[in-house]
This record gives structure tokens, C-alpha cells and sequence, in this order.
């Protein structure tokens, strides 16, 4: 079923295409953005170059589809959609048409590799490759090469794709990975923020304080250290709007538990069962784990849990393995809520993926602003100012606004956290906003909704609000009045 934002969206796009019947080049640009609203969300994975963002596109699907390291193709934008199969094509624009030519994907060797026979990055605008995972069904997901100062080449894909010349980004929601706070990552920010969400704070950003592990030097409290980096940064840069919110995650540690194997699962407990002191002294380095007489795993297996989990990974395992962890399963699980992805999973969802509708929507009538703006035919200025009042107008938009600062500017405030609920910080449907069971009867849904209504009402009245308060209360009335519309009896 198509919600109201991407119904309404896709009315005002055929319109346009009724004023511009005229016109083929405009007519197909306004296809395109139709064609935008009916496809999955577009979330792509941005940061500096090697700051694991392969590696964390990886662990959230949960298999080994982008190649990571500095390879050719990891030059190249990547999108990977869902399909029955496994298939990967480069694309390539030349004189205003578009070629296709194949990519080889390689699974033999220790890393997964796309083999682009003699082409190299520069020939190439990008690779599509199409994967049977359930998790790309709702989402495509879109691996960039990365910013960088030193490579101004690289560089310029990943700002073509989010942050192009004209109009707004090809995708519809980011993931920031940051190692540190540097300009060339505010600045990126603020621009990719500026075309995401427009001039009215943040939308679709999320941040990623990336490989987490290393951040404690892979002690086994790397995740709090990683953490209090992650609130720092979240901070700076939710207070200053370029974000809606900053999590610690370790993407190796992530993607090693959702892919964990028997035969590492049977070598990591062997380990676990050494005596403590030769054990702890085989921990202390990476090197002395491969090194180490006293282990009764072989060498090479040992290198290959060190590739695979790092030095923070393999003795968070072992830790747990300790602690009485006592399957494969129970032990990806507890490693998967250590790495942060869990924390970064739940983020998506409510930030991305609920508000999938109102994001596609959003893209697209940007994209169909910035067609209307730049070739006016009769009748246009009515259709621009309908786009702009929707784009203005779109509660689901502004309840992401509000929770992306609830943190910063009302942290004191005690009712914060029912404030969060009631905007869909925590589920956007009915039940998940009042805080009650998934199967709470519609009247009683109805009269909570009203309650909740009259109590945000009554907050956003009260004369020593600030005007970020106040304008909070109002949005949060405003959702629960929707709860009480949804729930109506028809
Ligand atoms: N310790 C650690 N290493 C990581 C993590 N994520 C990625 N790496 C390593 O960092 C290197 C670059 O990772 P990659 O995902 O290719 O980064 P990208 O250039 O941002 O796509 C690879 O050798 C990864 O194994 C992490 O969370 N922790
Ligand atoms: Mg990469």
C-alpha cells in the first residue's frame, strides 16, 4: 500500500509531466523521478577512504557482497540491489548513452573480489550488482569509494553521487562513517546535510564512529571508550544539525559474528579452555596470537581469526566463551550487540527505513523542484509553489527533525523519552508511539492518543518553553493527533 507522502508526491510529478508533454528531454527526467518513487530506499555509505565502510555495508547484510581494501572496483560507486541472482554489471555513459558491460565476481580467493577485465576505475561510472539477500528487498545500499584529500579522483564520485552540481543527492539517506572529526568531514557533512534535507536541519544522516575496536587499541572496553568518542562527536554535530544521530560500531566485529563459522566457533572455545596465563600472554598482540606455542589451534586457523575478528574480536569471544556462552549462535549474538550494529540496526529502522515513504518522497519532489525551477513553461509557478508547500508540510519529516535535537536541547527535560516515543523515535506505529503492546484494541489506542494529545498540548502552551520546546510539544500534539485520525473507526 502507498502511503499519503508518496501518493501525493507522485500526483504532483504527473502534473509536471502533463505540462511538459511537450518537451522529451524533460518529459523523461520527470519519468526518472516517478520511476525514483516506486523504487527501494537508496542508502548509501560514505566517509573516509578505508574508514570500513565496505566492511560495514557487509555486516548489515549480512554476507560478504562489497569488496573491501584498496582494489580498483573499491574505486568506483557500487550499488547493490536485490535479485533471484547473483549478477554485476559496470555502466558506463559515453555520448549521451548508456553501456553496459559485465564484472566478474570472484569468491575464490581469502577476499571477495569484481574482476573489471582491462577497464580501470576512471573507464567506469559505476558497478550494479544484484544480490538474493532479503535485506536489500526494501533498501538498495550504496557503497562509495570514499573522501579523501589525496585522491581528488576518488573523491569527486563519491561527491558526484551525493552532492551533485545540480539538484539533490542520489540517495535518500547517508551513513557517515567518521574515525575522527576533521574539516573535510563537517564540510562534507554540511553540504550532503544541505541536499538531503534542505535548509531545515538534518535528514537521513546517520554517523558512525567506525572501527570502534580500534579506538581502545583493542582492549576489551574499546566499545566504551569508542562510545564517549561516539557522544562527543554526536555533540558537535547534532548540536550543529549535521546529523540525526552517532554510534560506535565496529563493522569487522559485525561482520565476522553474522558470518561466524562452526569450525571458528569450535577453534575460539579450544582457546577459551587454555589456562589463563599462557592464554592472556597469547592475547596480548596479534602477532603473539599467531606465534604462540601454547595454543591448540593450528597457526594458519589462528591467522585467520585474527583477519577475520581482530585482536579486540578474538578476545571479546573469548571473554564471552569464558562467561559460559555456549553455541555458535549465542556467541554471534552476544558479538553482534558488542560491535554496536545492533544499536546501528535499530537507528536505520527508525530513522530510514519506517520513514522510508516520506525520504523517497522527499528525494523526489527535490528532484522535481529543481526540473520546475530550471525550465519554466506556463503553469509551472503553481505546480513550484504546490511542490514547495508539500516538501514544507510533511509532519513525518519534521517529527525526524525534532528527534534528530531532542538530545541536545532538551537532555534535562524529564519527560524526554515519552517525547521521543510519541515522535516515532523508538517505532513509528501506533502502539510503538503510546508505548503499549502490538496488540492493544483500536478504542483503547484511540482514547491513549487523545490523552497524549491534550498532555502535548498542554506542554507546548507553557509560557517558559524555549521556542526549540515549544515547537517540540506542537510537533508531538501533532503525532498524536495522527494516531487518533489512523484510529478512528471507519
Ligand atoms: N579493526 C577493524 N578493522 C576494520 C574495521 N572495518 C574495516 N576494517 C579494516 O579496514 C580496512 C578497510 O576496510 P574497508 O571496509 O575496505 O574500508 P572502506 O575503504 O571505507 O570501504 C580493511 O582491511 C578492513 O578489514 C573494523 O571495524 N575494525
Ligand atoms: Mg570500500
Amino acid at each position: 500500500m502507498t502511503g499519503p507522502q508518496l501518493s501525493h508526491a507522485r500526483e504532483l510529478i504527473s502534473e509536471a509531466s502533463r505540462l511538459y508533454r511537450g518537451s522529451i528531454g524533460i518529459k523523461q527526467a520527470i519519468a526518472d523521478c516517478d520511476e525514483r518513487t516506486r523504487q527501494p530506499l537508496r542508502i548509501a555509505f560514505s566517509g573516509s577512504l578505508k574508514a570500513g565502510k565496505s566492511t560495514l555495508l557487509n555486516a548489515l547484510v549480512g554476507d560478504e557482497i562489497a569488496p573491501s581494501d584498496a582494489t580498483e572496483c573499491t574505486k568506483v560507486v557500487t550499488w547493490y540491489r536485490h535479485a533471484h541472482a547473483p549478477s554485476a554489471v559496470a555502466w558506463r555513459e559515453s555520448e549521451g548513452v548508456s553501456e553496459s558491460s559485465p564484472v566478474i565476481i570472484d569468491r575464490s580467493g581469502r577476499n571477495l573480489a569484481f574482476h573489471l577485465g582491462s577497464r580501470t576505475a576512471s573507464d567506469i561510472d559505476c558497478i550494479e550488482v544484484g544480490w538474493p539477500s532479503e535485506s536489500l528487498e526494501k533498501t538498495m545500499l550504496i557503497d562509495t569509494p570514499g573522501m579523501s584529500s589525496l585522491s581528488h579522483d576518488v573523491s569527486e564520485r563519491t561527491a558526484r553521487l551525493l552532492t551533485p552540481e545540480r539538484g539533490p543527492s542520489e540517495a535518500d539517506a547517508v551513513v557517515y562513517l567518521l574515525r575522527t572529526l576533521n574539516d573535510t568531514d563537517i564540510r562534507f557533512l554540511r553540504e550532503v546535510g544541505s541536499r538531503l534535507g534542505g535548509e531545515t536541519g538534518p535528514l537521513g544522516i546517520i554517523g558512525v564512529v567506525a572501527r570502534a575496536d580500534e579506538i581502545g587499541a583493542g582492549r576489551p572496553d574499546a566499545m566504551g571508550a569508542a562510545r564517549d568518542v561516539a557522544d562527543r562527536f554526536a555533540a558537535e554535530l547534532e548540536s550543529a544539525g549535521l546529523c540525526q544521530a552517532v554510534v560506535p560500531v565496529s563493522g569487522l566485529v559485525a561482520l565476522a559474528a553474522r558470518t561466524l563459522r562452526e569450525s571458528e566457533f569450535a577453534d575460539l572455545q579450544r582457546i577459551s579452555r587454555v589456562p589463563a596465563g599462557d592464554r592472556d600472554l597469547a592475547l596480548l598482540s596479534a602477532d603473539r596470537f599467531t606465534r604462540s606455542p601454547d595454543l591448540p589451534v593450528a597457526p594458519e586457523a589462528r591467522s585467520a581469526l585474527m583477519n577475520r575478528f581482530g585482536v579486540f574480536g578474538v578476545r571479546v569471544a573469548i571473554g564471552f566463551l569464558q562467561d559460559g556462552v555456549a553455541s555458535a549462535n549465542e556467541l554471534a549474538q552476544a558479538l553482534l550487540t558488542h560491535s554496536g550494529v545492533d544499536d546501528l540496526t535499530e537507528l536505520i529502522a527508525v530513522h530510514f527505513r519506517q520513514r522510508s515513504e516520506e525520504l523517497r518522497a522527499h528525494s523526489a519532489l527535490l528532484t522535481l523542484r529543481e526540473i520546475l525551477s530550471t525550465s519554466q513553461v506556463s503553469g509551472t509557478g503553481e505546480l513550484l509553489a504546490r511542490v514547495d508547500r508539500s516538501l514544507a508540510s510533511d509532519h513525518g519529516l519534521e517529527e525526524l527533525r525534532v528527534l534528530a535535537r531532542l538530545k541536545n536541547k532538551l537532555s534535562g527535560v524529564p519527560d524526554v523519552s515519552d517525547l521521543k516515543r510519541i515522535l516515532g523515535g523508538r517505532g513509528t506505529s501506533p502502539q510503538a508511539r503510546l508505548g503499549v503492546p502490538s496488540g492493544t484494541p483500536p478504542d483503547v489506542v484511540r482514547q491513549l492518543a487523545r490523552d497524549s494529545a491534550l498532555r502535548w498540548r498542554s506542554r507546548a502552551q507553557h509560557p517558559l518553553n524555549d521556542p526549540f520546546a515549544a515547537a517540540a510539544y506542537r510537533s508531538a500534539a501533532r503525532s498524536a493527533e495522527g494516531l487518533m485520525e489512523d484510529a478512528a473507526p471507519l
